[in-house]
């Protein structure tokens, strides 16, 4: 019989979602000014509005590419990256932005894809830089498919689910900032955290707060540094 997974206290898991970049520039999808009170979810974020309207889809995204490009890190990205500096730190996020990335965050797992990539719309694999200055029409991958962005939308498969399972799985502190976990598969990730694991979510808005997890309301850029320097400055769980 095979035993459960053991916990690592020197591993941290931290699990994001739009909230976190809200400081940074980034929209949130819902709540008020959220993407999705000035956009439909089923036409700039399904295979279906890309099929009737790629052009829409395309002008929605690449003004997208473009906030993204000029957005910086803030504090909790920052906070995230230093935890590096004693714990194995595992980044899984639902955010197109690569803002993790470049605040030095080393191991960072995306579920819903990355807006800094273009893929084809024929050849799952093909992939290739999203341009700052925007994808058209005419942008096309060797066998003549249209590039679209490299992001997950509803109806489409998430990925890396198993491999971020098992992350949280084997986590001594699971770290959960900005989400507001209505978004399935990925919202019941947090459920696959360890019995023993400290868990912790940090979010403005919250309507239900997950079994074992304590919620710390607020913004992430005032929170997650304070967590950060306790966790650098204590001994582990
Ligand atoms: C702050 C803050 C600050 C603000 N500080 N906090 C049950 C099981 C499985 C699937 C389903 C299911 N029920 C329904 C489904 C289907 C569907 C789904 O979940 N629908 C729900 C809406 C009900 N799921 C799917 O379709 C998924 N695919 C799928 O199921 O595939 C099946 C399949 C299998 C095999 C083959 C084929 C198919 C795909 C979901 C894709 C989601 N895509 C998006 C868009 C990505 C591209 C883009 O960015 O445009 O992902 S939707 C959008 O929501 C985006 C986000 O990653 C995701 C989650 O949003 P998030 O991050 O939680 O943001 P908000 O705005 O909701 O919350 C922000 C939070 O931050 C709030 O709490 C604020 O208070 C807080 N906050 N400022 C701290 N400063």
């Amino acid at each position: 019989m095979s035993r459960p997974p053991s916990i690592d206290p020197n591993c941290i898991a931290v699990f994001t979602g739009a909230g976190i970049s809200a400081e940074s520039g980034l929209k949130t999808f819902r709540g008020s000014d959220g993407l999705w009170e000035n956009f439909r979810i089923e036409e700039v974020a399904t295979p279906e509005g890309w099929a009737r309207d790629p052009a829409k889809v395309l002008a929605f995204y690449n003004a997208r590419r473009r906030g993204v490009a000029a957005a910086q890190p803030n504090a909790a990205h920052q906070a995230i990256a230093r935890l590096e500096e004693r714990f194995r730190v595992i980044v899984i996020t639902q955010n197109i932005d690569d803002l993790h990335e470049r605040a030095g965050s080393t191991e960072v797992i995306h579920l819903h894809g990355t807006i800094v990539q273009a893929r084809s719309s024929i050849d799952h694999h093909y992939r290739t830089d999203y341009p700052l200055d925007g994808l058209s029409l005419d942008d096309r991958c060797p066998l003549g498919g249209a590039l679209r962005p490299n992001v997950v939308w509803f109806g489409e498969a998430v990925e890396n689910l198993e491999i971020a399972a098992k992350h949280l799985a084997m986590a001594g502190r699971v770290l959960v900032i900005g989400t507001s976990l209505t978004v399935f598969p990925a919202a019941g990730l947090v459920s696959a955290a360890s019995f023993g694991a400290e868990k912790t979510i940090v979010a403005q808005e919250l309507d239900h707060c997950p079994r074992g997890y304590r919620f710390l309301r607020g913004k992430a850029g005032e929170i997650v540094p304070t967590l950060v320097r306790q966790w650098l400055s204590t001994r582990s769980p």
